[in-house]
């Protein structure tokens, strides 16, 4: 097997957030396995990331948390980073977007760009917030999606429906500092003409040619990342402004343009390269190796793993780039990976619905591996994926203990109790023990396969499968029962079974690097390269160590705690949003509420909606006239509860057919932030007809 060189990329996490076990499962330990494989492998490989710490995730955190945007940035580097260490991520390299050395790389980069003609400059009117005096890009803005009419997109980009959106294009837009409406202003922005490159992408993409190249096998990329790509690159590229008009980021190294930096997605892919730099230089390397263009197949292979919402910054603007500069390589693989949801619902920060990883590493600081492999069972590769603490308990109590801890203890303890931890010689092999064996050359060639597939949830259902392999010969054999009829044929089974653990020792160490260490420990065993494993077999008289308890089993109670945690989490944040309550909207004019037509009305009739839990249909007496109103109050309300109450009636509004029944105006409720809805009702002595203005 020849040697190949590597770059890997993780995505570099904002520091504006700790990190959660979404970000952790879909980016971070797929790149740490693939990483500790290609190391095993024999590989060269650079393992890059770092806190991206420019952008408007930034400046508006700070704003949130009442600190300076480098203050934010500070405090959670250090926390991201002492939780990728505790983790046990093994990065060559975690850096910072703020450092000297980035600014230079990145400045130095625009500069190339721009010399070399590849940006386009252009005036524009853009919106801006006269109050905090600032254009408003990106995040700084908000308004309605064109789309899908989500009231709360933003001006890049609408969460909701994944559309990719800029400023102008939102409905009713707002400052997000002020709250109020921006007004137009001109400014002139540096633009990448990404239309221009739409050819060569096309088929760089799909086909994995350049320049009439073969740069990449397209079949290893999955398909929705080229699904991704194509849409794009088929519903046509526009050019994209490449800076912005603030003041927190990497300045814009021309003359005349102060108050303008680099638009964070230039500057956060190039932090790649500037991490590599600072690691070249502090580890006597050479970090043109890792990115430049070489002949000899000596170029190295970059990866880029990823979350599927930064697939176009990194398959098509940041190639775009590394192309336009000339001497760079571009990725041979973006394994983009789908989203992780928790109990039943996404991953919000705003709502506080997360596992946090630096608290799960304060709870369970000796729980490591049991986290690594649970979120590998469920990595979200091909589609979004669910983590549950029930689920993280039936994998460690059924899977881990039961099985892979089990077998090793079992095995080891055999051998103290009947050799004094000395492995004994094989004599004659059955079929059985041969099948094995055989087994055991065969594996990590078929993982090896799997990984560099990036299919790493089948990875390591590979390699459970020979600790089940090793239970399974155990039990068959029963060498405890076998010792008292046939000793010489008990020292073969001890022998195979501790040929196993010898492999699994080696086999699990990209996966459950701390158990696999342990494991080896137990053996008094060193690591061994990937390539050895097929023909590695321990030593007969080798001494052995007595084990310990590789997993301990999840009680119940700690499913329970945690469960708690987040549904605490939930209701604090249900309070919280009740004591910071909704923006007023924009005024409107006194002809716009005369328009509306409210009075009382005398609920005369309800009935449930058949098969809808929220509706009830009720009769109502307007005072004009009596009519059907369907309203969404039968959660709160049973049919006999409502019926002849006086309650507050929107007339007007255009008749709905909700579930089959036209519903001719609507209840007026009063709703908190819980959600709990109740009725408006008069005074006593109002009856049906008062009209409300
Ligand atoms: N900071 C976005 C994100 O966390 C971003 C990734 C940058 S990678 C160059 O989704
Ligand atoms: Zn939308």
């Amino acid at each position: 097997m020849t040697k190949q060189r590597y770059t890997v990329t993780a995505a570099l996490p904002y520091a504006n957030g700790p990190l959660h076990l979404g970000h952790v499962a879909g980016v971070y330990l797929p790149a740490d396995i693939f990483v500790r494989f290609l190391r095993m492998k024999g590989h060269d490989v650079a393992f890059i990331c770092g806190s991206d710490e420019h952008g408007a995730a930034i400046t508006l955190r700070a704003k949130k948390e009442g600190i300076t945007p480098q203050e934010i940035v500070d405090k959670y580097n250090k926390i991201i980073g002492d939780s990728f260490r505790e983790f046990n991520i093994s990065f060559d390299i975690y850096h910072r977007t703020s450092s000297e050395l980035h600014h230079q790389t990145a400045q130095d980069f625009f500069l190339k760009l721009h010399d070399n003609g590849q940006f386009t400059e252009d005036t524009s009117e853009q919106y801006y917030d006269e109050e905090f005096q600032q254009f408003l890009a990106d995040r700084y803005i908000t308004g309605e999606c064109p789309k899908c009419h989500n009231p709360g997109a933003y001006g890049d980009q609408c969460e909701k429906c994944g559309s990719d959106l800029s400023p102008t294009e939102l409905i009713n837009p707002k400052s997000t500092l002020s709250g109020k409406e921006p007004i137009l202003k001109t400014t002139s922005h540096w633009y990448l003409p990404m239309d221009r490159h739409e050819g060569w992408l096309h088929d760089w993409i799909q086909q994995g040619t350049l320049d009439g190249k073969q740069q990449h096998d397209p079949k290893s990329w999955r398909n929705q990342v080229i699904g991704q790509c194509m849409s794009w690159i088929d519903g046509g590229l526009h050019p994209r402004a490449m800076t912005r008009d603030l003041d927190w980021g990497v300045k814009v190294p021309l003359p005349d343009s102060d108050g303008k930096v680099l638009y964070v997605w230039l500057d956060a892919p190039i932090g790649y390269i500037s991490a590599t730099k600072q690691w070249a230089l502090d580890n006597n390397k050479n970090w043109e190796d890792y990115w430049l263009k070489k002949e000899n197949g000596e170029e190295s292979k970059l990866v880029h793993f990823i979350g599927k919402d930064n697939i176009v910054f990194h398959a098509i603007i940041f190639p775009i780039i590394l192309k336009d500069h000339g001497d760079f390589i571009l990725p041979d693989n973006v394994p983009a990976y789908e989203f992780l949801n928790l109990e039943g619902d996404k991953f919000s920060t705003s709502r506080n619905w997360a596992v946090w990883l630096h608290e799960y590493l304060e709870r369970y600081p000796e729980k490591i591996d049991e986290l690594k492999f649970t979120l590998t069972s469920i990595a979200p590769e091909s589609k979004d994926a669910e983590f549950t603490w029930k689920e993280f308990q039936a994998r460690v109590n059924n899977e881990l203990a039961d099985v892979l801890g089990n077998f090793i203890n079992r095995a080891l303890v055999l051998t103290q109790k009947y050799y004094n931890g000395i492995v004994p010689a094989a004599g004659e092999l059955t079929e059985t023990d041969r099948q094995v064996l055989n087994e055991l050359a065969l594996a990590p060639e078929r993982i090896a396969k799997l990984i560099y597939a990036y299919k790493l949830r089948d990875a390591q259902t590979e390699v459970m499968n020979i600790a089940r392999l090793g239970n399974k010969y155990l039990a068959d054999m029963e060498p405890w029962k076998l010792v008292k009829t046939d000793e010489k044929r008990v020292e073969t089974v001890m022998h195979i079974a501790l040929q196993v653990t010898a492999f699994l020792g080696q086999v699990l160490e990209p996966f459950l690097p701390a158990s696999a260490a342990k494991i080896r420990h137990f053996l008094g065993e060193s690591p061994v390269t990937w390539d050895e494993l097929a023909t590695y077999r321990l030593a007969a008289g080798q001494q052995t160590n007595s084990p310990e308890i590789l997993f301990q089993k999840i009680e119940d109670t700690l499913v329970e705690k945690e469960v708690e945690i987040l549904n605490q989490s939930k209701s604090q944040s249900v309070a919280a949003a009740a004591s910071s309550p909704e923006p007023q909207k924009p005024s409107i004019a006194f002809d716009d509420f005369s328009k509306l037509d409210i009075r009382l009305g005398t609920i005369l009739e309800a009935v449930k909606v058949p098969k809808a839990d929220k509706l009830l249909q009720l009769t109502v007496d307007t005072g004009i006239d009596k009519r059907t109103i369907v309203s969404g109050i039968a959660e709160h309300y049973a049919p006999e509860d409502v019926i002849g109450k006086t309650v507050a009636v929107l007339l007007n509004l255009e008749p709905r057919k909700i579930r089959g029944v036209e519903s001719q105006g609507m209840i007026l409720m009063a709703e908190d932030a819980e959600g709990k809805l109740s009725f408006m009702l008069p005074e006593k002595g109002f009856g049906a007809g008062g009209e409300i203005r």
